[in-house]
């Protein structure tokens, strides 16, 4: 049997030997390297590949090899044809990712111990391992869990970072050096160097080079570029939007995120609604002050017809102090975004007066910007979401079905109103005010397509996402507004109009929020913030066309990859490309900054080409068994 066993493997044994003495020859006479030569090339005669630097906080693995496959036979075809063949390999380390990774180990250290003994639940060591394996490509049979555990490991992103270090092999002595940032480069480039040279890559080891300000010659190459791009004014600091992580204390781009990876910030309208005085016993603390209900509308031109506002009943409210005079009534979470925004007594903290449930405020009389009726009241709607907006609505029945159906549902149900102790003046003296016209749908659009669809109540609540989607779209794009100043006005054109002058009345403010919860690799729930940032301006029309003749002159070989180079540029406008946390190069006029990690590879692969000449041991603490220094 063993016999058999060993025989079997000769002829693999075999293949290796060779397999290792060819790449040596191939080291030995650094067949891969490329020179540069007098003679300008004939077409086909030169040929040079990139293959997207890899980001270093962890080995390499089969997808990688994968990909790198595709490069490594076209390359090693055009050197049988005789080009002069150029294949390179950087690797990246700008960002987040490895400095949040560092100290996460530093924390584990400081809460659990060295080396660090984590508390042995069975459920969390379930999704510790299974982060593990999202991490280290490893397909172990851990990956076929319950679908529950996984979706709870990828919501909390919670893996131990010291587990995730074991489970690539390395032993506590070792992972301990890891609560150093500059430990991850010194260490992870030179394996994966050793396994693409296993893997039998064909590449110009001379041209290697890391990121980041490790490498004083590819940092100030990224220097450079910034300048160039600043002298061309294509380089802004603006104020903008961004989602934020208040741990991190910065923005939190895609490749920073364990969850929420596309997730864009989403704009609302807040209206004002003030709360006329005197207070009930429950507010009474908030008498004297300027108290509104702050509701989140994606519609602020149908305010014409604003009937009452929506509050949930058992939802979690507080009274927020918002500046010196103002105090907003909205939850807890969006208070906490508004503080992000310029919003807050205190920057960046919410200031809370008083705590409040949905119950308290049923039945407070308001006034409100726009309405006909000079006092509408809060109403209660059970179908507000918490985590959406501010949780409180402003009614519209005319345009909105869930408004429409809320209305309907209380003037109908005696016993309803009495649940909630609202009283019939609340509720029956307002009728739905006809703002604006849908060709399809007429003036009262919610009401018809309620109908249409049979609605019956509030609850129907995929019926209502019909009704919505059919009133929504079509009220934006072919309705007409029937009332106010901009009567006969297009609902496109006067939508802005609307707001800009709610606004300026003091009646609205902007508001954002995350338009799904998105967490960053911290851990840390993000909000939307508004923050004073370095911008590159992509949306530029002439850049644009600049960009757009450049990639009809380039030959794709493929529609897909056109039509994504085509998508990119429409959707790419205001590109931040500075952050306060991380790794990388330090923007040259503005040394607080770093420049982030996208922006540091839009041009790398032009440094390939000068890189041979600078690469030093500074540059990358390479063994020299792999010869690069
Ligand atoms: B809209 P989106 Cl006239 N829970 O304002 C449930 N609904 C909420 C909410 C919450 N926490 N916060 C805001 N909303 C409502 C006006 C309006 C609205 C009209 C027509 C349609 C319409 C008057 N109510 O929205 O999921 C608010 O109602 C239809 C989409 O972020 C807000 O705009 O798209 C809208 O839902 C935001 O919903």
């Amino acid at each position: 049997m063993a016999a058999e066993d060993a025989k079997s493997f000769v002829r693999r044994d075999t293949l290796r030997k060779i397999e290792e003495k060819i790449q040596n020859l191939w080291e030995e006479h650094d067949v891969y390297m490329a020179e540069s030569r007098e003679k300008p090339p004939e077409p086909g005669e030169k040929f040079f590949g990139n293959f997207p630097f890899p980001y270093m906080n962890g080995f390499l693995h089969l997808g990688h090899a994968f990909s790198l496959s595709k490069l490594e036979f076209s390359a090693r075809y055009h050197r049988l044809r005789g080009a002069n063949v150029l294949l390179p390999f950087g690797f990246h380390g700008t960002g987040m990712p490895i400095k949040a990774s560092a100290d996460k180990i530093a924390q584990e250290i400081q809460q659990f111990g060295h080396p660090p003994v984590f508390p042995s639940n069975k459920e969390e060591q379930g999704n510790h391992q299974e982060a593990e394996d999202a991490n280290s490509g490893a397909p172990t049979d851990n990956k076929f869990k319950g679908k529950k555990s996984k979706a709870t490991s990828k919501s909390s992103g919670q893996a131990y970072q010291w587990e995730i270090m074991r489970s690539l092999g390395l032993s506590d002595n070792e992972i301990t050096k890891f609560c150093e940032a500059s430990e991850w480069l010194n260490f992870f480039p030179p394996m994966a160097m050793e396994d693409l040279k296993a893997f039998g890559l064909g590449c110009d080891w001379s041209r290697s080079f890391i990121t980041t300000d490790r490498n004083p010659y590819f940092d100030k190459f990224v220097g450079w570029q910034m300048r160039k791009l600043k002298d061309m004014d294509k380089v802004v600091k603006a104020k903008r939007y961004a989602i934020y992580s208040p741990l991190d204390g910065q923005p939190c781009a895609d490749h920073d995120r364990a969850t929420g990876e596309g997730v864009q910030p989403q704009e609302y309208t807040i209206i004002k609604m003030e709360v006329v005085a005197p207070f009930p016993s429950k507010l009474g603390v908030l008498e004297g002050r300027k108290v509104f209900l702050a509701a989140a509308t994606l519609r602020p031109e149908t305010m014409y017809g604003q009937t009452n506002a929506w509050v949930l009943p058992n939802g979690r409210y507080g009274a927020f102090e918002v500046n010196e005079t103002d105090v907003f009534i909205l939850t807890q979470r969006a208070a906490l975004n508004l503080a992000y925004q310029g919003f807050s007594k205190v920057p960046e903290k919410t200031s809370c007066l008083i705590e409040l449930a949905g119950y308290d405020l049923i039945g407070l009389p308001l006034k409100s910007p726009l309405a006909r009726h000079q006092i509408i009241y809060a109403l209660p709607m059970l179908t507000i979401i918490t985590d959406k907006g501010t949780g409180i609505v402003t009614s519209v029945p005319g345009d909105a079905p869930d408004d429409y159906m809320a209305l309907h549902d209380l003037k109908s149900k005696p016993a309803f109103r009495e649940k909630y102790g609202v009283k019939d003046e609340w509720v029956m003296p307002f009728e739905i005010i006809p703002i604006i016209n849908i060709p399809e749908f007429g003036d009262k659009a919610a009401e018809k397509v309620c109908g249409d669809l049979k609605i019956k109540s509030q609850n129907e609540k995929e019926k209502l996402a019909e009704a919505k989607r059919l009133t929504y779209l079509k009220g934006f794009t072919e309705g007409t507004l029937l009332v106010g100043e901009f009567a006969g006005r297009r609902v496109q054109e006067a939508k802005p109009w609307i707001r800009s002058k709610l606004m300026e009345a003091g009646s609205a403010i902007m508001y954002s929020e995350p338009e799904k919860p998105v967490v960053s690799r911290s851990g840390d729930d993000c909000v939307v913030a508004q923050t004073e940032q370095w911008y590159i301006p992509y949306g530029e029309e002439e850049w644009k066309k600049l960009a757009e003749e450049c990639l009809s002159s380039m030959n794709l070989y493929s529609d897909v990859t056109r039509h994504g180079f085509e998508h990119t540029l429409i959707w790419l406008n205001q590109w931040a490309c500075s952050r306060s946390f991380g790794l990388g190069t330090r923007i040259p006029w503005d040394e607080k900054y770093l420049v982030e990690s996208l922006s540091d590879s839009t041009i790398y692969m032009a440094y390939y080409t000068i890189a041979h000449h600078y690469t030093t041991e500074t540059c990358m603490e390479i063994p020299e068994h792999l010869g690069l220094t």
